[in-house]
């Protein structure tokens, strides 16, 4: 059955069966008694007050800016960068935050070794449909000085061919008609940005922690579309006086498991945590010089430059793309993760190549960092302990074409660099709209353009046509240089998928210096 969902994929809070009465929840009070292994704020996490307002407290949220943001509290004792995350949809993980005074564990799994950290710098947890006070106002509060987001690219409410706001898009319309009650986060950023130039304030600077290119850019793009559809003045002063600088998040997080639910109780010493989160150890968070306050993130873990652009390509380009080339056709070869994905003989050969001969060329990294940073993405890849299933990270695949593979593929032919493994990558991809709808599918398909796009995949059996019309979805593909080739070549890979192994596809596409390997 065919499990087509026009939602992101909801992070639940663990569900629990036993009693809450019965079982010692992780609070406040009993930071002070957890087991000397764990480690926990260096500082009292009520005596935080309010700075930052973060749209989107999902997992990666939580295991990334707010670990930061700890560590940098302890590194300065500066308690004025406390969170008000904020759930832009379900309200699970507030519910669980709220109920152990919004601590949680972050698990840190190298694959062989567990850390267990907790974290205090959540403030409030927010469930913005149900809040009262309203994000805007939360926004426009004077103490608050930084706004972040993790909402993913269709948050952002762009038209994917002009790049400008989708000023016609349902959830857009409605933040305009219902300003005190806005749905996305456009529209809570626009009205709280309203209420500060009302009251003569200074406005907070606005962070994207989305994986997206230009991500700042894009975001005060769509801001001040919104803006200037209520009032010109109101888009004029956001122009002039907010800043939205880029930044380039990086760390590999899953929900956490149910095992992970059991081996948080194990470090908290009996204690149930119902919101921990699990990610691998490496993190880094670059992000572009601004004005202003905002917490000493360089302390904890981050990186201030003048341009972020090339830790954006290298990031997207080689990580992102990576993972999708991964999870297609992982998923098409029967494995349930990354992990696994990326031991299988044949793929791995192939994500070897796919970076070191076709996305490396397009970024600036000299051959030997390039080499090395391949080498560790492969082993952060292979980390046994990160379950990151086919379903998550094939997600919106058709928002993250552009910038994960077709920008690099599109420098490549430019080039007169052959692109074989992105071109498998694009028939993987499409297969994938058959493979999430045969009766024993593991993945589930999950993607804003599902519909249309099954409905094409459904009504076109021969691989070359069908190749054909999923590549002319400019809102997709955009527009590919030598695109007859690149339809050929797409429709070649879809029709050996459609026959033979992945396996078998695969390898006659390796180059003799990856088969080898
Ligand atoms: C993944 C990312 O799901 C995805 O799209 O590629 O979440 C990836 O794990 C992170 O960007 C790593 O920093």
């Amino acid at each position: 059955m065919l499990m087509a969902r026009n939602t992101v994929l909801a992070e639940p809070a663990l569900t629990d069966k036993s009693d809450p009465d019965l079982v010692p929840r992780l609070s406040a009070e009993k930071l002070a008694t957890l087991p000397p292994a764990v480690t926990r704020p260096r500082f009292a996490p009520r005596s935080l007050t309010t700075g930052i307002v973060h749209l989107g407290c999902g997992a990666f949220h939580r295991a990334h800016q707010a670990l930061v943001t700890q560590h940098a509290i302890e590194q300065t004792g500066d308690r004025r960068w406390g969170i008000a995350a904020v759930a832009m949809s379900r309200p699970d993980v507030v519910n669980a935050l709220r109920a152990q005074d919004n601590l949680y564990t972050t698990l840190l799994h190298d694959g062989s070794e567990v850390r267990a950290e907790v974290v205090g710098t959540i403030r409030e947890a927010v469930h913005a449909p149900s809040d009262h006070l309203g994000v805007a106002r939360r926004i426009a509060d004077p103490r608050v000085k930084i706004v972040t987001l993790t909402v993913t690219a269709s948050g952002y409410c762009l038209s994917p061919a002009t790049g400008r706001l989708d000023a016609g898009c349902d959830s857009v319309r409605h933040d305009l008609q219902c300003r005190s009650n806005p749905h996305t986060s456009i529209g809570m950023l626009v009205e709280g940005l309203a209420a500060v130039r009302r009251g003569g304030g200074t406005p907070p600077t606005v962070i994207s922690c989305d994986n997206m290119t230009a991500n700042g850019r894009q975001l005060r793009r769509a801001v001040i579309d919104f803006a200037a559809l209520r009032d010109d003045r109101l888009a004029d002063w956001i122009e002039r006086n907010v800043q939205f600088p880029c930044s380039v998040v990086d760390r590999i997080v899953q929900p956490a498991t149910s095992t992970d639910a059991a081996v948080t109780r194990n470090w908290l010493g009996g204690l149930e945590d119902r919101a921990p989160v699990s990610a691998e150890p490496f993190l880094t968070w670059t992000i572009e010089d601004f004005e202003g306050e905002r917490p000493a993130w360089e302390l904890g873990g981050a990186q201030f430059v003048s341009d972020v652009t090339d830790y954006e390509l290298a990031k997207l380009r080689l990580l992102n793309g990576t993972h999708m080339l991964l999870a297609y056709l992982g998923g098409l070869a029967g494995h349930g993760t990354i992990a696994e994905a990326s031991s299988d003989p044949a793929l791995r050969a192939l994500a070897r190549q796919f970076m070191l001969a076709e996305q490396g060329p397009t970024v600036s990294l000299a051959e030997p960092e390039l080499r090395r940073t391949v080498d560790d993405l492969m082993r952060r890849f292979r980390n046994p302990a990160i379950r990151h299933d086919m379903s998550r990270v094939g997600r919106n695949g058709s928002d993250k074409m552009i910038p994960r593979v077709i920008d690099a593929m599109s420098d490549n032919i430019a080039a007169g660099r052959p692109t074989p493994a992105a071109a498998l990558l694009i028939a993987g991809w499409i297969r994938w709209f058959d493979a999430c709808g045969a009766d024993d599918a593991v993945m589930e398909l999950i993607d804003d353009r599902a519909d249309s796009l099954t409905e094409l995949a459904r009504g076109i059996a021969d691989p070359h046509r069908r190749a054909s019309e999923f590549l002319r979805r400019t809102d997709i593909f955009g527009t590919l240089p030598e695109s007859a080739r690149v339809e050929r070549e797409v429709g070649d890979a879809l029709a050996e998928l459609t026959r033979d192994e992945v396996a078998t596809v695969v390898r006659r596409r390796l180059l003799p210096e990856f088969d080898k390997e």
